[in-house]
């Protein structure tokens, strides 16, 4: 049985956790906190960061959100994700990177700072600026899902792909964190509502990070 070693408000992790679970792959969650972990944790991997996926019984050790998704994509049939032509493919990276590196560097990462790691760690206010910032910045990439949205069924395409899951995933966080206002962004939260009511989303919707709790709508599918 694989060991997902991750923390509730990862977005990688929850990247991880949807793929797993749309491709029927059983794991188990192990919590742990990067930066602050225990040093099994470092022993599986020295840089200290979740998502990390172990199978003790094999010794297998796979590091890297897209990285785990890829190896599953090679190694499960059922449920691909990374699917159609390698035009259709490349498209599907590049949105999954989009929201990766962009949407995590300009909205969930610096969420993560101020409404997280300030509240749990340092002890400390978050900055104003910042978060205004972060939520200017996603109605920006809410803008981009709009244009995406209205002009095919899924991110990438006519299917549903890992840039979908990629996408949810990050913005679930940024959701949770009070970061995501979906007023003029109907397109957007018409399909960030099928995601949310995907089976593979549920357990995320009910899983709460300790001393931050998320706002009254976050767990609706309907919402
Ligand atoms: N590219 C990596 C990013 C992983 C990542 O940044 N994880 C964060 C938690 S969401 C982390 O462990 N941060 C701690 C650190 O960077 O020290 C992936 O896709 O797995």
């Amino acid at each position: 049985m694989w060991h997902l070693y991750q923390f509730p408000l990862c977005p990688f992790s929850r990247k991880v956790r949807l793929a797993l679970s749309e491709k029927g792959v059983a794991y188990e969650l192990k919590r742990e906190k990067p930066r602050d972990a225990s040093d099994s944790f470092y022993s599986l991997n020295p840089a200290g960061r979740t998502p990390v996926l172990h199978d003790p019984g094999r010794n297998h050790v796979l590091i890297d959100s897209q990285a785990i998704c890829e190896y599953f994509e090679e190694t499960v049939d059922k449920a691909p994700l990374i699917l159609g032509s390698a035009l259709a493919r490349a498209e599907i990276r590049r949105l999954v990177s989009l929201f990766d590196e962009s949407f995590f560097g300009d909205v969930t990462g610096p969420l993560l700072q101020e409404k997280m790691k300030k509240r749990l760690v340092l002890r400390s206010s978050p900055d104003s600026r910042v978060l205004r910032d972060a939520m200017r910045l996603a109605h920006e990439h809410l803008d981009y899902v709009d244009w995406l949205i209205d002009n095919h069924r899924w991110l990438a395409g006519a299917q549903l792909s890992l840039a979908d899951f990629a996408a949810a995933a990050q913005i679930s966080v940024a959701d949770y964190l009070g970061g995501i206002d979906w007023a003029g962004h109907e397109p957007a939260h018409a399909w960030y509502r099928v995601m949310k009511s995907r089976p593979s989303f549920r357990p995320l919707l009910s899983d709460k990070m300790e001393g931050i709790p998320p706002p009254r709508d976050y767990a609706d599918v309907n919402a």
